[in-house]
């Protein structure tokens, strides 16, 4: 037996005949237009009978995991005379970051960051690049081995494409991996109004573990001052809005996995000057790429927060073996919260007793806040109202109240039984396993003094 096979690959090896049966039902609209890729059609065993495939209908369980897009999706294609051709179409976009934040965008089909393209090693695309922007733009394909021509940056490869033309890209897939994709003309702009993509390659070797969920996300930074819906490509450091796949917390959907599943996260960063240590809750990962490629076995080891650079991606990896609501977010305090000011005064500590009403006599509505710290603000903020088209520390509803963190953070919730991957609802902890107050006899049964 492979000593590489997970436990539960062992487990499900028993279930294997089964699991296939359901393969060749739900698979069977997907593979018919698929083309196959020689001598990879095995039947996988152990992969979940939920049926997952992408915006073209291509991918099935037998050669790869098409991926998941949280809140966004994938690039349709077609394929002619052999080479699978897209259309992408540069162009401002609006996009509701979270309720109360609706913001005008640039972008790429409607979508900021702009569609997935999702493809396999050995594939030849044409990709046809329409520009409906009132500047020039250009695409550059980021880790892509392809010609020189090809490679996107405005003069150096190509004249720039001028508003209302369409150029075309054409070259053959020579890797696997997660990749990137976002203009090389006028960068600080156009990637700071959301002009950025992933570019997804399966390789052509069936994978081994094989991966049953693969989802994608894009790290964002954004500077929008509130009252405004424009963000400020300008602003080099204080951003405000941090996002994944452009959504803030609490409108980013969650990562839904099935117990026992291998799930694959892949993230890259195209925002302009942070790099984001994402951590995931209740597990340990093992980071298995990046833009560069596959990370050797011997080359990896067990973490729970994995930095993704400015201009770079990271797959990990892990086997969703815990159920439960889980945390995962960008580590930097600042960044899971929206657009709260960051020129406060401290007031944390003050001895508060009588300012608020001499305060009044010249603000009515006057309510000293801060002064024991900022937990409860969101809650507060929600009642009091907030400038127009602004999300200053909004946070969300969860299982057990209200999540005070915002931004660049979303919830991994596996669970035990699923019928499809859409939202659960939260996780019901089993009774006795909740962080609780404790009572008079614990406390005196383990000699603790309060
Ligand atoms: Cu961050």
């Amino acid at each position: 037996m492979n000593k590489n096979m997970t436990r539960r690959e062992i487990l499900s090896l028993g279930a294997a005949a089964g699991s296939a049966l359901a393969l060749s039902s739900v698979g069977s609209s997907a593979s018919a237009q698929h083309e196959p890729h020689q001598g990879h059609t095995v039947p996988r065993a152990g992969a979940s009978p939920i049926a997952v495939t992408n915006a073209a209908g291509e991918g099935n369980r037998e050669t790869y995991t098409p991926v998941t897009v949280p809140n966004g999706s994938t690039l349709p294609g077609k394929r002619v005379d052999g080479a699978k051709v897209f259309h992408l179409v540069a162009e401002p976009v609006k996009r509701e970051f979270a309720p109360g934040l609706v913001v005008d965008c640039w972008g790429y089909n409607g979508e900021t960051p702009g569609p997935v393209i999702e493809a396999v090693e050995g594939d030849r695309v044409r990709i046809y690049v329409t520009n409906r922007l009132p500047e020039p733009t250009t695409v550059h394909w980021h880790g892509l081995l392809l010609p020189n021509g090809m490679d996107g940056v405005s003069g150096l490869n190509q004249p720039p494409i001028p508003p209302g033309k369409t150029f075309k890209y054409e070259f053959e897939l020579r890797q696997s991996g997660t990749l990137m994709y976002h203009p090389h003309f006028d960068e600080m702009t156009q990637m700071g109004l959301g002009m950025m993509g992933m570019f997804i390659i399966h390789p052509r070797q069936v994978e081994s573990p094989q991966i049953d969920r693969d989802f994608v996300l894009m790290l964002s930074e954004w500077f929008i001052k509130p009252g405004t819906s424009r963000p400020d490509p300008s602003v080099m450091s204080d951003f405000n809005i941090l996002t994944m796949n452009s959504k803030a917390f609490p409108s980013t959907a969650p990562l839904v996995v099935k117990v026992g599943e291998r799930v694959r996260i892949r993230l890259g960063n195209l925002g302009a000057m942070d790099h984001h240590p994402i951590h995931l809750h209740g597990y340990s990962f093992t980071t298995t790429g990046t833009d560069g490629g596959r990370v050797p076995e011997s080359a990896r080891w067990p973490e729970t927060s994995v930095l993704v650079p400015v201009g770079a991606t990271r797959d990990i990896e892990f086997v969703a073996d815990a159920p439960g609501d889980w945390a995962m977010h960008c580590h930097m305090t600042h960044h899971v919260m929206n657009q709260m000011g960051h020129e406060l005064p401290n007031l944390i500590g003050i001895e508060r007793s009588g300012l608020d009403e001499k305060v009044r006599e010249l603000l009515p509505d006057y309510m000293t806040m801060g002064d024991t710290g900022m937990g409860d603000m969101g809650e507060m903020a929600q009642k009091m109202g907030v400038p127009s088209n602004s999300i200053p520390m909004l946070g969300g509803r969860g299982g057990h109240g209200h999540i005070d963190m915002g931004g660049m953070f979303t919830v991994l919730k596996v669970r035990e039984s699923l019928t499809d991957y859409s939202d659960p609802g939260w996780y019901e902890n089993p009774p006795g396993t909740v962080a609780g107050e404790a009572d008079a006899k614990e406390l005196r049964r383990d000699g603790i003094k309060i």
